[in-house]
């Protein structure tokens, strides 16, 4: 086994954006592109030497090859242990869980999320720290830097590891160890919810469906939905990781998920609902004909989580990413409890949660977690949602009612528009940027603006300071837009317009949410000429 050193040459582009470096998978599969990455990522945390790293991913499309690249490239930079999800499978919970539990200097995952996958589809190469989280911008810049003056990578050549069975072999003198990936994280869930109260829901005939829609979760959902908590086989649809999704698009939405919102519209539909994204982290909830908003589910966790035994004394706080809804700030402040405000990403809630200021974290974009991991974590989520009502016995429909009852609801949309050519998109977020300050005061489509800001986020842990981090804008009227480029595409811009508008009066709660959000939406475009700039006359995506 000889380790060699390969000349190389910086590659422009390798700048990570929201979570982690994504690309198309054929970027990836050039020459010397993922190994360039690697040795900056090795650069940039200060070498792997004598360290222990977790790695897995969702399994998509080259994640296999990856793997294997990375514990050459790891081996050959004397890195001590490498513990690897069996056959390279990992949630990213799973992994957070993982890095943490057993002590470990960090991990690389492998995934694009909720981007498709495939030789045509997307691929993502992300860096988490010792806390099991994201890495913070203060390493992926360095991580960047590093990119851009490289001229050598070390890589052993050998055989591939045989990653399908369980144990631990070596390659030269670094360890590998291969394990479940399920195992670990399935015990940790045991200890946060009340299984006993999980199983007499299932067994007295609560029917649910989870479309792992054919991603990481499947192995996850099947071992503890079916085989600990005695969910009726087939509750888990599309439950077999596949390398491209079975051709599809594991983002847990009612667009991409519609099989299963078809499904809990249907007469004689199950209980409850719940979809999770490629690597795992992401769900999407909903109950009979009742879908849940991201940024109400946050709300609908916080306000009920001393009915779960991990979350039974209470929470020291909150934290929602800027553009998810208010939704959780009323119910914080019922709680009197503090609610941070943190830029679009999980890297932001890490300080957050080491700190031991929030419990509970939520983003709009389907991710809601807590400090058992430091990432969102989508299967926890379903749990969390299934020991509420397990507790309080009423279909989801009913919770949601009486939570806006309560606390007010904020009518919340995403409108995406994707694949905006780069220019346009730029454009139009820089002549909104130059107005924000002449904006106050002004009627913009029958709405009046009371403020309008760039969001930029002092880290109140570290003091660190993230700026440019999307467009706001409030209204008199309730109103609030956010507009913001999306750092996880891999195609032009996709510009993302948050929508918001809070209403408290209780006989209003009921309003189909594009109909209640139609004056914000009017003012969204007004503000910005958005369909004429774009040429496009409605969003791609509405979530
Ligand atoms: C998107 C979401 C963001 C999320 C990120 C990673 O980022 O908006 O809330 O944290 O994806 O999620 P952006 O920059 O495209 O808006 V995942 O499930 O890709 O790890
Ligand atoms: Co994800």
């Amino acid at each position: 086994m000889d380790i060699i050193t390969v000349d190389t040459a910086p590659i422009a582009g390798q700048k990570p954006g929201t979570s982690g470096l994504r690309k198309k998978t054929r970027t990836f599969m050039e020459p010397h592109f993922l190994e360039n990455f690697v040795q900056a990522i090795w650069q940039g945390i200060g070498g792997v030497q004598g360290k222990t790293l977790v790695l897995g991913g969702d399994g998509r499309y080259f994640s296999d090859r990856a793997a294997q690249v990375i514990l050459r490239m790891a081996a050959a930079s004397g890195a001590s242990r490498m513990i690897v999800g069996q056959n390279a499978l990992l949630s990213t919970p799973a992994a957070s869980h993982l890095i943490r539990s057993r002590g470990t200097d960090g991990g690389i995952i492998l995934s694009a999320s909720h981007n498709p996958g495939g030789p045509d589809g997307d691929f993502g190469v992300k860096f988490n720290t010792a806390n099991g989280g994201p890495a913070p911008e203060s390493v992926t810049s360095k991580i960047f830097e590093a990119t851009k003056s490289l001229t050598q990578y070390r890589i052993m050549e050998t055989q591939d590891v045989d990653l399908s069975a369980l144990g631990t072999t070596s390659l030269g003198r670094m360890e590998i160890e291969v394990v479940d990936p399920v195992a670990d994280y399935a015990e940790l869930m045991a200890q946060i919810f009340d299984f006993d109260k999980l199983r007499a829901l299932f067994a007295g005939g609560f029917r649910m469906r989870f479309d792992a829609m054919h991603a990481v979760t499947g192995p996850y959902a099947k071992a503890i939905l079916e085989d600990t908590l005695g969910a009726a086989p087939g509750t888990v649809v599309n439950g077999t990781p596949s390398p491209d999704f079975g051709e599809g698009h594991p983002d847990p939405n009612p667009i991409w998920a519609k099989d299963l919102m078809d499904a809990m519209h249907s007469a004689d539909g199950p209980d409850f609902g719940a979809a999770s994204d490629g690597d795992g982290d992401r769900n999407m909830i909903v109950g009979r004909n009742c879908y849940v908003t991201p940024s109400d589910s946050v709300a609908v966790l916080a306000a009920n989580a001393t009915l779960v035994p991990g979350y039974a004394d209470g929470l020291a706080g909150v934290a929602r990413s800027m553009p998810t809804s208010r939704a959780l700030d009323r119910v914080a402040e019922k709680l009197d409890i503090d609610c941070y405000e943190t830029p679009t990403g999980w890297k932001f809630f890490g300080n957050l949660l080491d700190a031991g200021r929030a419990t509970l974290c939520g983003e709009e974009s389907a991710g809601t977690g807590s400090d058992h991991v430091r990432e969102k974590d989508g299967l926890w989520a379903v749990l969390f949602w299934l020991n509420i009502l397990a507790e309080r016995k009423i279909p989801v429909a009913e919770l949601m009612a009486d939570h806006w009852k309560t606390y007010g609801r904020n009518y919340y949309s995403r409108h995406d528009y994707e694949a905006v050519d780069t220019d346009v998109a730029n454009a139009l977020m820089d002549d909104l940027r130059a107005r924000l300050a002449d904006l106050p005061g002004q009627e913009v489509a029958g709405q009046t603006v009371e403020t309008a800001d760039e969001f930029a986020y002092d880290d109140p842990v570290d003091g660190s300071r993230a700026e440019a981090q999307g467009l706001r804008v409030t209204t008199r009227e309730g109103g609030r837009i956010v507009f913001r480029l999306s750092g996880t595409g891999t195609e032009g811009a996709t510009i993302r317009v948050y929508l918001e508008r809070v209403e408290t009066d209780p006989t209003a709660v009921d309003d189909d949410p594009q109909e209640a959000l139609a004056p914000v939406i009017r003012a969204a475009d007004a503000l910005t000429g958005l369909a004429e700039r774009t040429g496009r006359s409605r969003p791609d995506v509405i979530t």
